[in-house]
């Protein structure tokens, strides 16, 4: 038995294997499905041929405008529940019934590409999640990042503007190393602290199951009794976060652009249920002035030293769509669904989202009842007067649709709070209307700087390379000043490295910001290590031993790391089978790699995957009958993670598990 959305999308499933007869969508019987009516077998086809226009009108009007941002995107089906009821700062029930089971639909995305680009781009990846509550639909429609570019939604459409391929080429596509995102940034320091976060390994994550979700805005929890508590909302997955490395993720991209896609896919379908534990930072409201930052602007984080994460519920993904166009890309996620326990603050980024995601459904969607989609529909009852609209699927009955009336004993009625109707927080505001930005928002640099600070030499010099990177793929000088000047107010050192790589002047006065604050939590250095789920490509060249490539193999599975078996061709050795071969597959798209082999030499392109894995700094395992194949290789063996087995025999072997827990081993030379 699924759970409540499960069960309601069953009513809406069609199978097409268990269908008998093909008709038109008429219901009529359609004797022949290969051929148009024609005048004559060799004659012009006719106009009277229905059957004909239906298929090919259904068939020419079959694509929707994909999303303006995030149109790349996966989703997946899952569920989430409370440790402990949170009665304190929320009444959502939700949040405070241990016992029930809320089903979840996340959808992840990239937000600079089209719907056709590939994964592995260095971009921000969305993170939104849709909880089917009993007191309606809560979208908690975050990133992967904890801050934004900008500070005030009016600047949204400039943002996209700007980093979206150039109105002139089209290019580029799946990516931000151009002049006009690095205009944008150079002119509005504000997007400092993000585009920190993009450029570091974070903007290029090992799977969507690895990464971190931030709701990014303070939001409010309300309890019973009115009470308000500020809150950041976090998804922490329990597989840590990882990250690949710039060059293996250019070549992922070109080798399966699909790598994140497919890498959720298979791990669900596999019974590998990602999970996320959710966690809160929460702020008293009377704690709202204490910090050096305004606690609305959404550049900012709360160091988690300062306002420590409260881990109160877990989510997992647990079952793969039946149809992406029906649930991934007819979703509609909107930060304005809310439930009573769950209010707004003022952040200024954030109201202006409340107008911007209904409005975009309507284009996107082609009209006002989205909502009734299978995938968007709550799964309690809703009823109100509104009515009619382009698609309405609902046979709304009875005489009147508006409120007040008598002639229906005025339903449907307002539900009172106390009965759970949804009730604002009462939030006292008193201020002039004006056009502008509080002189609190006004430290773009400090949580830039505290984010580097962060950072490990390694994670540094990553951040170094991707700034390099991108701006290198500018062509206007002036443009890369800019960002230079930029980071000089930020980090000197930083910002010396990468003007030199760019060959621009470094500005002859420091201005970076005086502090050596930092946050550990922000260090992916610090995250979670474990094998489980991480994927090895299993090497075969020469007459191996399947008993004994059996064994290796059966470790691995019982570490719970997949593995995948890689020959010169597809073929079976003993009851294992080698699927994969050096054109189907690539070491980018693994985590480690073990070599086996009993052969004097080996193709060049063994000797690329070897090597390719020692240069992104992932395990590698040998047992070679032959040293002399790694002559002309340049992995050295004496290096850290660099595991050599002798003997036909598992000892030792629990070592190179060790090693594909740690991931990456960077001390290599
Ligand atoms: Fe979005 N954003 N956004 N955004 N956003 C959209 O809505 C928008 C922002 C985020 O998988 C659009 O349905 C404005 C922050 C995700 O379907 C659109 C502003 C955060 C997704 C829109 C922001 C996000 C979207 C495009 C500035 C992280 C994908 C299609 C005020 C907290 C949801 C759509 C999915 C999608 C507007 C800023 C996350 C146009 C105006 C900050 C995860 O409505």
């Amino acid at each position: 038995m699924g759970n409540k959305k499960e069960e309601q999308l069953k009513q809406h499933m069609i199978d097409n294997e268990q269908q008998a007869g093909l008709t038109t969508n008429q219901g009529l019987k359609m004797a022949e499905d290969e051929f148009s009516l024609k005048a004559g077998r060799r004659g012009p086809t006719l106009i009277e041929d229905f059957h004909f226009r239906e298929k090919m009108t259904h068939f020419d009007h079959e694509r929707i405008p994909e999303r303006i941002v995030h149109a790349r995107g996966v989703g997946a089906h899952g569920e989430f529940q409370v440790y402990e009821p949170l009665a304190e700062y929320t009444k959502a029930d939700f949040l405070n019934d241990p016992s029930k089971v809320t089903p979840v639909f996340v959808r992840f995305s990239t937000v600079q590409g089209s719907r056709g680009s590939g994964d592995t781009v260095r971009d921000v990846r969305g993170f939104a999640t849709k909880f089917y509550t009993d007191e309606g639909n809560y979208d908690l429609v975050g990133n992967n990042m904890p801050v934004f570019f900008i500070q005030d939604a009016i600047k949204f459409p400039d943002l996209v503007h700007a980093v979206k391929p150039e109105p002139h080429t089209e290019v580029p596509q799946g990516g931000s190393a151009h002049d006009t995102f690095w205009d944008f940034v150079g002119q509005n320091h504000e997007a400092a602290h993000h585009v920190m976060w993009a450029m570091s390994d974070r903007g290029i994550p090992r799977s969507l199951r690895m990464m971190e979700g931030f709701g990014v805005h303070t939001f409010r929890l309300v309890n019973k009794e009115g009470k308000a508590h500020f809150v950041k909302f976090h998804w922490k997955p329990k597989l840590g976060v990882h990250s690949q490395v710039w060059d293996e993720a250019q070549k992922a991209l070109g080798k399966n652009a699909d790598f994140h896609r497919v890498d959720l896919y298979e791990a669900i379908d596999k019974g590998d249920y990602p999970e996320w534990e959710l966690g809160l930072q929460i702020i008293a409201e009377e704690d709202e002035f204490k910090f050096d930052f305004d606690i609305l602007d959404p550049t900012k984080l709360w160091p988690e030293e300062d306002v420590p994460v409260k881990l109160v519920g877990k989510m997992m993904l647990n079952r793969n769509v039946d149809n992406f166009f029906a649930e991934t890309e007819q979703v509609a996620f909107h930060p304005g669904h809310l439930v009573p326990g769950i209010d707004f603050s003022n952040d200024p980024l954030l109201q202006g989202r409340l107008f911007s995601y209904t409005d975009t459904q309507l284009s996107r969607l082609g009209g006002p009842n989205f909502h009734q989609l299978p995938i968007n529909k709550p799964v309690c009852p809703f009823h109100n007067n509104q009515r009619d609209g382009m698609h309405q699927m609902a046979v709304h009955k009875g005489q009147t649709s508006y409120h007040k009336n008598a002639l229906n004993n005025n339903q449907p009625e307002p539900v009172p709070a106390e009965q759970g109707g949804f009730e604002h927080y009462q939030e006292k505001v008193d201020g002039h209307k004006i056009r502008g930005r509080s002189d609190s928002f006004l430290d773009f640099y400090s949580q830039a700087k505290l984010f580097y600070n962060s950072m490990t030499d390694v994670e540094k010099q990553h951040i170094q390379d991707a700034y390099s990177f991108e701006l290198g793929k500018c062509e206007s000088d002036m443009v890369k000043e800019n960002a230079v000047d930029l980071l000089n107010r930020i980090d000197r050192h930083l910002a010396s490295v990468v003007a030199d790589n760019l060959g621009v002047e470094l500005p002859t006065e420091n201005n970076e910001v005086v502090s050596d604050k930092t946050s550990p939590a922000l260090s992916m250095a610090n995250t979670i290590a474990k094998p489980d789920t991480k994927s090895v490509a299993v090497l075969l060249a020469g007459d191996v031993d399947a008993a004994q490539v059996k064994a290796w193999v059966q470790v691995l599975a019982d570490n719970k790391v997949n593995y995948s078996l890689v020959g010169k061709k597809s073929y079976t050795l003993g009851d294992l089978k080698v699927k994969e071969t050096y054109d189907t597959v690539d070491s980018s798209l693994f985590d480690a790699a073990f070599l086996v082999s009993t052969a004097t030499s080996v193709e060049d392109d063994v000797l690329e995957f070897i090597e390719n894995t020692y240069k992104h700094f992932k395990p590698l395992a040998l047992h070679l009958h032959h040293d002399e194949v790694l002559d002309h290789c340049r992995v050295k063996t004496d290096q850290p993670g660099v595991y050599t087995f002798k003997q036909h025999s598992l000892d030792g072997f629990d070592t190179f598990i060790d090693g594909i827990a740690k991931g990456r081993f960077w001390d290599r030379a």
